[in-house]
């Protein structure tokens, strides 16, 4: 009876108007977001099938008006009566709210969805949903409209191909949701990341919508190693294993693989029940604990740090390491602002103990690939600590001079940071022009030379020796690292201002990176914006019109006629424009075009992962990264 999971351990909690009242409580939103998490909800269900043993493949079929089907080869949802609702279990699934495995306690372990909230909410959200199980010989079938039975469970048929399973059609409500197309790239990325995460399951999705059919197939038996191959696939490994291990002690199951790469930025990414967790929690204070401690005690142990030297910090071990640390545990607690933070203590202890144990027998028996980390980690403290050094002495030496702001500053008068503005303008040509067009009250302008460090490729030492960087963390004035204070920054928008070409998106691309990874807060709280050039000037009878993209222009010369003396220029760069044409399109608050950076909590691991993907070696990503970059911006007339 035990491990009995039959149709009455499906515990009944409350009904399902709320969630058409109030959708956002349960899905979080009715955007374009909530619209997708439907599909993870439904997934969430397979996979857990899955990680009961009893399922290996999930299909998802986007169709063509829109609606989704999922189908899966577990045992099929059970259809039998559930005394304490005195209806079919398949029924309670669908129609009561908090009903199905996941809060029964003694079935199988969750996987969860965001809100963990089930299928009835994807039903109470749909128009119209129906369901198939396989199960016993038999196809039962039910439909249902906006949370309500549309009949009873009935058997429509047999099959005889002994192939169980569950399938679903689901058409969201165009009452509840904003937007009801569905978008094959957001839910290719996460069906990847849930095959990843899954190993062994195999995980397929097609868009019926297009001709030719769209489709990927996710199936990946190395699980979270091949994760990490997969995000390290830009960078240079620095050895060939990915360090894989698994365990699970109270309850908690831990997975865990990593590899580092030969650059200076982390990349670990967590999960819980397979959910990202981008503010972290205790399963990676486990992680980064067990890591630290047993790469010191080996480097002692080992004579790779001497008696004399300081032990590595956490930060030094991790310079360059991918690693994906992933917990399964039965009742997760979150906690912090957002409650995204995992809170449960065992969960430390256990990826904690789980690592020691696997790590130390893999340092004693790899130890040539122990030293290269080692090696790589003994050089990110020598160069943190002359960062530091570097930092004091930037400190002292504004401390001595007041503020020593950068001689290339051309500062504003006015002293309410919130209405100061910094340009940091690509060469000192168009800083020249725009020392001359600007407002001088209030818009300062700080000319940067060539190409900024890309600090992606650099460690911390370089990067604060660096003169743009230097002068930009002067200007500002908030400090950086564990100085960074946001109320002393002079400028209440940092405006990125650069050529409207491939080379000017580089640019912003690399200081985008440096506010990302060095003050990510001007970011988060929207201080920082790109300038938006003209790309054409057209004049007429000494009148001039800008356009900022090809339509405009086409729009511009629809409007004046298409004729001789039609002037038409195409600016290549700033330096084209003189001082009063830059103001004109670019400068003036009444007329420029800006776009606010925007940093989305929830994509932020995608971003990191773009960025770092971006400013790696390999060129030929940097389209991609430069529309991807589009993603990150609001278009803001202001
Ligand atoms: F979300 C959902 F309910 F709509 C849904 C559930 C959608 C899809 C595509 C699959 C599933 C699902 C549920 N697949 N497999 C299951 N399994 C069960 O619900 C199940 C099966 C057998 C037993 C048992 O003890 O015999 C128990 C359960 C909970």
């Amino acid at each position: 009876m035990a491990n009995e999971y039959g149709a009455d351990q499906i515990q009944i909690l409350e009904g399902l108007e709320a969630v058409r009242k109030r959708p956002g409580m349960y899905i979080g939103s009715t955007s374009s977001r909530g619209l997708h998490h439907l599909v993870y909800e439904i997934v969430d269900n397979a996979v857990d099938e899955a990680l009961a043993g009893f399922c290996d493949t999930i299909d998802v079929e986007i169709n063509e008006d829109n609606s989704v089907t999922v189908i899966d080869n577990g045992r099929g949802i059970p259809v039998g009566i559930n005394h304490k609702a005195g209806k079919s279990a398949l029924e309670v699934v669908f129609t009561v709210l908090h009903a199905g495995g996941k809060f029964g306690g003694g079935g199988y372990k969750v996987s969860g969805g965001l809100h963990g909230v089930g299928a009835s909410v994807v039903n109470a959200l749909s128009s119209h949903l129906e369901v198939w199980v396989k199960r016993d010989g038999k196809i039962h079938h039910q439909e249902y409209s906006r949370g309500k039975t549309l009949c009873d469970v009935e058997i429509i048929g047999e099959y005889d191909d002994d192939v169980t399973g569950t399938k679903i059609v689901f058409h969201p409500d165009g009452e509840i949701f904003e937007e009801t197309v569905f978008d094959y790239e957001i839910l290719q990325t996460r069906l990847r990341e849930m095959a990843f995460l899954t190993k062994g399951l195999r995980i397929r999705i097609k868009d019926l919508r297009v001709d030719p059919v769209r489709e990927s197939d996710f199936h990946y038996e190395g699980g979270i190693s091949e994760f990490v191959t997969y995000i390290n696939r830009s960078k240079q490994p620095l050895y060939d294993d990915v360090f894989y291990c698994e365990g699970e002690r109270d309850n908690v199951k831990v997975e865990l693989a990593m590899q580092h790469n030969d650059s200076y930025t982390e990349s670990t990414y967590s999960f819980v029940n397979n959910i990202t967790t981008p503010e972290g929690g205790s399963h990676l204070e486990g992680f980064r604990r067990a890591l630290t401690k047993t790469f010191n005690e080996y480097a002692r142990a080992n004579k790779l740090l001497r008696d004399s030297e300081e032990n590595l910090t956490g930060e030094d071990i991790r310079e360059g390491l991918t690693a994906i640390v992933s917990v399964k545990i039965e009742n997760p607690q979150f906690e912090g602002q957002t409650k995204q933070k995992l809170g449960n203590s065992e969960a430390r202890t256990a990826v904690d103990s789980v690592l020691c144990e696997h790590l130390k027998i893999y340092l004693e028996q790899n130890p040539s690939t122990a030293k290269v980390i080692l090696e790589k980690s003994i050089l990110a403290q020598r160069a943190r600590d002359a960062a530091r050094k570097a930092r004091e002495l930037t400190r002292r030496k504004s401390a001595l001079d007041g503020l020593s702001l950068p001689g290339k500053l051309a500062d504003c008068s006015n002293n309410d940071p919130s209405k100061c503005e910094i340009y940091l303008v690509e060469g000192d040509s168009a800083g020249g022009s725009a020392k001359t067009a600007r407002s001088r009250d209030t818009q300062a302008i700080l000319p940067l030379r060539g190409k900024i460090l890309n600090v992606e490729k650099a460690r911390l030492d370089r990067i604060y020796a660096n003169e743009e960087i230097k002068s930009m963390i002067t200007a500002f004035g908030t400090g950086i690292h564990d100085d960074f204070d946001i109320t002393k920054l002079r400028y209440h928008k940092i405006i990125i201002m650069t050529d409207a070409d491939v080379d000017g998106a580089h640019i912003s691309t690399l200081l985008l990176t440096f506010l990302y990874r060095f003050m990510p807060e001007l970011i988060k709280q929207g201080y920082v914006y790109l300038a938006t050039p003209p790309l054409y000037k057209l004049e007429k009878n000494k009148k001039v019109w800008y356009a900022y993209s090809d339509e405009q222009l086409n729009g511009i010369i629809k409007e004046v006629g298409r004729d001789s003396n039609n002037k038409i220029q195409r600016y290549k760069g700033l330096g084209e424009m003189d001082a009063e044409q830059l103001w004109e399109t670019t400068m003036d608050p009444e007329r420029r075009i800006l776009k606010r950076v925007v940093y989305n909590e929830e994509t932020a691991a995608t971003i990191d992962r773009t960025f770092t993907t971006l400013m790696g070696d390999q060129v030929e990503p940097r389209r991609e990264f430069i529309e991807a970059n589009a993603k990150y911006v609001q278009n803001l007339d202001i």
